[in-house]
């Protein structure tokens, strides 16, 4: 045995955590290419072309299609994504080992939970959504995986903040290392809004499809997906960002501007990230206006926290670009390193990131939602955001942290930086078109109008943006194509070769630290803030959850596909 693992570079020896966290990613990578390869697809119904067709018998409807686009990506791919990162980046940065016992049990779970969910989708069992709203009901096997799999984060989470405080014992007095607080913050986060979606999954899908209660109330399990799925969000953005904050400077060559700030900023989000679920609800009716308004403001407030990170991430890229030589007003932007597919894919993900996020301030407004509420503007608005932001961040950084994991050299990098090229514009010109259909043309979001001649004619004066998304479909499709091959063929080459991929974690630099902030200092007070996030959140949900328990209307199930 001794002389075998002597005889080859073990990728993994001293540091076991290195496999967890690669299989974490693989796992998501594996989600996202499945969940992406239907996209194309959709863009292409919104240029009234039905490709669907084409994966008959294996599909059997756009809305399974749809499902299993929208549960691979947004919340397969991303949760694997979170729970690989902040988990990883504090134990890097802490010197600390999570319990890797634990740790393989959350994989597990994740996997298990995952395989029983497909299961159900595939068979054409689950057709409802990512948001699988009631009435409509699915197989009891997609409630039991989604739940399986979600419980999987909170095994992470408690496994971060096990760590954390472990280090906060052995150092007594100081100040937790920025991606630390980071990740705790981004856990206690999660672990308040998720509630939202257990409670509705555990106490009345599940028993529901089992057919032990006979029916649930509709506005009930909205409000309850809802209490979780605006905060959900962030727990999609909050890796990123944190990856943002904690190497893109130095990847770019710079320093952090404010650590200080970087805290305040996670610290708004474990604030205000739930109390604000009902503006996905300004529609429905059983709220009052009242709850709709003060929601709306609580999620005006959730917009600084961004605006925050605008920024501080533009003023180190020019920290950095001025390091490399840039001068004058734009001189730095030039300056920066384009060539490296990381930094690319960060810089292009936050360029979308602007319209993404002022769109989202529209979406906020209580007036102007009626005007795109369940329209293609809110798939443009999100695509900006989660498919392009997010999924490029964690595209780019798959390009420094799958060799660093594993030995193994990136292979291809000029596919990479292509593949964010396109990625970009592809998602840049079919979120246009989105936004346009929604806005001026009011075509409806989650409906299959190239399968309805009826639907066509109601919408042909929006041919010109129906143009660009199947434009933006093929570009999509080839950037999907050049990010998998570069993945695959790092992943698969047998070569490993430590001394040409990055030893360490890329931590940055920081121009102003927070040794002696009095801010810092207030930011690091962690429970108190988890209490104050939970009073928030009892506030602005308590009185109307209240009601809506006491005032349920059970109605069956249904079963439209
Ligand atoms: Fe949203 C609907 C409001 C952010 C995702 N959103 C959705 C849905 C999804 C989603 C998936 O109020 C659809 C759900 C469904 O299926 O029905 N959203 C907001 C607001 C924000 C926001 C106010 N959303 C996100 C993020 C998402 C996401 C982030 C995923 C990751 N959203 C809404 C509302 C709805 C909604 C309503 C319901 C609509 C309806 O009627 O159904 C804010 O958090 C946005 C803040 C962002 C900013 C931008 C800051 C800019 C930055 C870039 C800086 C640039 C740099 C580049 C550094 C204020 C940080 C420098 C470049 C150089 C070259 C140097
Ligand atoms: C929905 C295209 C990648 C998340 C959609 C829709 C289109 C689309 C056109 C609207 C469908 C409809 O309303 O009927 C694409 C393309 C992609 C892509 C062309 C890239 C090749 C992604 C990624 C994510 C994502 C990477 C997340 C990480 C979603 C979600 C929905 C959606 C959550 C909503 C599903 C629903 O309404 O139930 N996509 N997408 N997409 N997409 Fe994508
Ligand atoms: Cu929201």
């Amino acid at each position: 045995m001794a002389v075998q693992s002597l005889s080859r570079y073990d990728a993994y020896a001293g540091n076991p955590e290195k496999k967890l966290t690669l299989y974490m990613l693989v796992l998501g990578f594996a989600a996202l290419l499945v969940g992406t390869l239907f996209g194309p697809l959709q863009a292409f119904n919104y240029a009234g072309i039905d490709l669907y067709r084409v994966l008959k018998p294996m599909i059997q409807s756009y809305y399974q299609g749809l499902t299993v686009h929208g549960v691979l990506n947004a919340i397969v791919f991303t949760q694997l994504f979170g729970q690989a990162i902040m988990l990883y980046l504090p134990s890097r940065e802490l010197g600390l080992r999570p319990n890797l016992t634990w740790a393989w049990i959350s994989w597990w779970m994740a996997l298990i939970g995952l395989l029983i969910t497909a299961l159900a989708v595939l068979s054409n069992a689950a057709s409802v959504l990512y948001t699988f709203y009631p009435p409509l009901e699915a197989h009891w096997a997609f409630y039991v995986g989604a739940a399986i799999f979600v419980l999987s984060s909170w095994v992470t989470a408690f496994l971060t903040i096990e760590m954390w405080t472990r280090w906060k014992r052995q150092n007594p007095g100081k100040l937790t290392p920025l991606a630390t607080y980071m990740a705790v913050t981004f856990w206690l986060m999660w672990l308040l809004c998720s509630l939202g979606l257990v409670v509705e999954v555990a106490v009345f899908l599940i028993p529901w499809s089992l057919g032990l209660i006979s029916g649930v109330d509709p506005l009930l399990m909205r409000t309850l997906f809802w209490f979780t799925g605006h905060p959900i969000v962030y727990f999609w953005l909050l890796p990123v960002y944190t990856l943002a904050y904690t190497t893109l400077p130095r990847l770019a060559g710079g320093k952090l501007v404010s650590d200080p700030l970087a805290r305040l900023v996670f610290l708004l989000f474990l604030l205000f990230s739930t109390p604000v679920g009902f503006h996905h609800q300004f529609s429905d009716p059983g709220i009052s206006p009242t709850w709709k308004f003060i929601h709306m403001v609580l999620t005006m407030m959730v917009a600084v926290p961004s605006l925050a990170t605008a920024f501080t991430i533009a003023a180190s890229l020019e920290n950095a670009g001025r390091a490399r030589g840039g001068k004058g007003w734009f001189g730095w932007i030039r300056a920066l390193p384009w060539d490296n597919p990381t930094v690319l894919a960060f810089i292009l993900g936050f360029l979308a990131f602007i319209p993404g996020g002022a769109g989202g301030i529209v979406n906020a407004s209580f007036t102007l939602n009626q005007g795109i509420h369940n329209t293609t503007w809110i798939p443009g608005h999100f695509h900006l955001q989660v498919a392009t932001l997010v999924t490029m961040g964690a595209m780019g950084t798959a390009f420094w942290l799958i060799p660093h994991l594993t030995g193994k050299p990136l292979v291809g990098r000029g596919y990479a930086v292509a593949s964010q090229w396109m990625w970009f514009l592809g998602m840049f010109i079919m979120t246009f078109a989105l936004h346009w259909m929604g806005w001026l043309y009011q075509v409806p979001r989650r409906a299959f109008i190239a399968g309805s001649p009826t639907a066509m004619e109601a919408y042909k004066d929006s041919g010109t943006w129906m143009t660009l998304n199947a434009i933006a479909g093929i570009i999509l499709t080839i950037a999907t194509l050049f990010f998998f091959y570069v993945i695959f063929a790092t992943l698969l080459q047998k070569q490993r070769d430590p001394s040409r991929v990055m030893p360490e974690v890329p931590f940055t630099q920081v121009l102003s630290d927070p040794e002696g902030s009095g801010l810092a200092a207030l930011t690091d007070r962690v429970w108190f803030w988890f209490g104050v996030a939970v009073v928030l959140v009892v506030l602005a949900y308590g009185p109307v959850l209240l009601q809506m328990f006491t005032h349920m209307n059970p109605v069956p199930g249904q079963r439209l596909w």
